[in-house]
């Protein structure tokens, strides 16, 4: 490392970063989603994640809208796509640190198999899902984290399989990734588990559950 390099690290470690933009969030009043936002932004303050060495990957949906909302490098990249991209990023720079930001529709439905693959290589990236057993953007449809049972606009008799366990899952393909599943409402679970996801230095998944006030059950 450079004399140049270590001085700007050192600035940097010296003052607060402000990783918030200026865009105002359009998420429904109560939506679980700014608990999550919040607490993100608290772990790369925490953690001093420079942004210019950060790049966060935005799956689609409520959640992808994240992607206006934190002032890092970033990309809003597809359904069901943000840890392929992720993981095409890591592989590009691995200086880099990488996270995956994504709803339990794109990362535990269309982005199932990514996810599955990236686990067992343990390849070293932050995968944060806001799951709130719905797809919510398109107003409410089952997803593979539905509970059993659930009516949705989609599923007017119940749905029929069992919901994806990601600790379960990703414990079965590889034992010695971080996985945790937790109450969004649970702030003091939530501080340290991102705390430990943060440390994680391969493959790890917070995976961060709340009801959609628009569309779940609670309505
Ligand atoms: C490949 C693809 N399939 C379907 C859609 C339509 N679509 C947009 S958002 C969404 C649901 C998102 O659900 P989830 O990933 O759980 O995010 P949430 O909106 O609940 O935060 C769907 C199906 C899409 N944009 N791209
Ligand atoms: S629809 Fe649900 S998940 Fe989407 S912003 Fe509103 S409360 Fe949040
Ligand atoms: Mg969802």
């Amino acid at each position: 490392m450079s004399e140049g390099q270590r001085g700007l690290t050192k600035m940097n470690k010296n003052k607060i970063v402000n990783y918030t933009t200026t865009i105002v969030p359009t998420w429904c009043p109560g939506c679980g989603n700014y608990l999550i936002l919040a607490n993100i932004i608290n772990a790369l303050k925490q953690h001093n994640y420079q942004k210019h060495n950060t790049v966060i990957v935005y799956d689609i949906g409520c959640i992808g809208n994240m992607a206006d909302f934190i002032d890092t490098y970033g990309i809003h990249s597809l359904h069901g796509r943000c840890i392929p991209t992720a993981v095409g990023v890591k592989l590009a720079n691995p200086n880099l640190d990488v996270l995956a930001i994504g709803g339990d529709g794109g990362v535990y439905g269309e982005g199932l198999n990514h996810l599955v693959a990236s686990a067992r290589s343990n390849y070293p990236i932050k995968v944060i899902v806001s799951n709130n057993f719905l797809y919510s953007l398109t107003t409410g449809q089952a997803s593979p984290a539905t509970p059993k049972g659930t009516i949705t606009k989609s599923t007017p008799g119940g749905t029929i399989g069992e919901p994806v366990n990601p600790e379960r899952l990703l414990k079965a393909v590889n034992p010695s990734v971080f996985v945790k599943s937790l109450k969004a409402s649970d702030i003091p679970t939530l501080k340290t588990s991102l705390d430990t996801l943060f440390k994680t230095k391969g493959f790890g998944l917070l995976d961060i559950e709340f009801n959609c006030v628009s569309f779940g059950k609670s309505k």
